[in-house]
């Protein structure tokens, strides 16, 4: 028999709060009429045909793994498989049905298993409140969902100006999910005469989240040294980022950096800014007091490298970009800086850093 899942509308969807759902057993197959329309009146309705996966406790912010760089690897490939959809619109009952059919040849997420756990979240754009996912399926590479979406009270005029972003998850039990690639569908691009009360089977390739790092710039870093080399020490403030890319769909990211402090190329201490949530020009005016390790002849061994993560709810914090100063590889205006800091003990020097790959 089957289970139907209904999620109401304005409540997102929490993984971990088994109350978020309701489950119903033996309820028919049928499309069901909204519940409780929220105050835009649109509800969206899933029914599948098999369990879902146990809730899990909150997962713990975590370093980019050896995992995660086997994906990016892959994604450099671009060949992150296929996903397959149907879309139907009834008129008559203003409502927009998304089946999200499978996937094929999703890349393995590690070496050692060559498999995945994959879901997909699904969203309308540009009103982000319209979101579901799909259950995870279990150590495979190419998963079946079969499951139904209802979107509720999309007239056709707003049609044209909706987009479909799919995203692919890995699930890990361990860390936050891995983002496998994403697909954005404009129906404006899809022959809407053919869509009323008749199916449209879609395919489309699964694009890297990289991509949208690539075209859009890395951004930029302004940070502040000083050398007090009475102390051993230096200071370093975090002021400021700008013109970061969008990394979330609601053309915002939520930007921290991350510092180390490296003794012989040895990552030796490491410190962090607080999460700025919502936008691409933080301003941090974080201040962190960097010892400078017993030994060390000046600043001679000793370099800075900045990191620059777009947090995440859900997912594993992304890196937007990256910065070094100091170190045998230092070139240009990281050069430049540098070398005033160590020219100039006892001096906060503040310069601009275009972030790199
Ligand atoms: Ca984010």
């Amino acid at each position: 028999m089957c289970t139907q899942l209904m999620w109401l509308r304005g409540k997102q969807p929490n993984r971990y709060s088994p109350s978020a759902r309701i489950s119903p057993r033996n309820s028919p197959t049928s499309e069901q009429p909204p519940a409780q329309p929220s105050a835009e009146g649109v509800v969206a309705v899933k029914m599948h045909t098999e369990n879902e996966c146990v809730p899990l406790p909150p997962k713990e912010e975590t370093e980019p793994s050896e995992k995660s760089k086997v994906l990016q690897e892959q994604n450099g490939s671009g060949k992150l498989g296929q996903l397959f959809f149907k879309l139907r619109y009834k008129k008559e009952k203003s409502i927009l049905i998304v089946s999200v059919l499978k996937c094929r040849n999703l890349p393995a997420k590690d070496a050692s298993t060559g498999n995945c756990d994959p879901y997909i979240k699904l969203q309308l754009l540009p009103d982000k409140q319209h979101k579901v996912k799909t259950r995870v399926l279990r150590k495979t590479r190419n998963p079946i969902y079969d499951e139904d979406f209802t979107f509720y009270g999309i007239n056709t005029n707003q049609l044209q100006s909706i987009t479909l972003h799919f995203a692919v998850l890995s699930f890990d039990r361990y860390s936050r999910d891995d983002i496998i690639g994403e697909v954005f569908a404009p129906l404006s691009s899809i022959d809407l005469a053919h869509l009323e009360n008749q199916q449209i089977s879609l395919c489309r390739d699964i694009q890297p989240r990289s991509m949208k790092i690539r075209s859009q710039g890395r951004g930029e870093l302004l940070v502040s040294l000083c050398w007090q080399p009475a102390a051993n020490r230096i200071t370093v403030v975090v002021l400021k980022a700008r013109n970061l890319p969008k990394m979330d769909v609601t053309g915002l990211a939520d930007p921290y950096v991350k510092m180390y402090l490296l003794y012989n190329g040895q990552r030796v201490a490491k410190k962090k800014t607080h999460v700025k949530k919502r936008t691409l020009n933080p301003v941090f005016n974080e201040s962190f007091v960097f010892e400078i390790p017993n030994g060390a002849d000046s600043l001679a061994n000793i370099s800075l490298e900045f990191l620059l993560l777009d947090w995440d709810r859900v997912t594993k914090n992304e890196v937007i970009g990256r910065l070094e100063l100091g170190g045998a590889k230092n070139t240009g205006p990281a050069l430049h800086h540098w070398n005033e800091v160590c020219n100039s003990p006892r001096r906060q020097i503040a310069e601009w850093h275009k972030l790199r790959e």
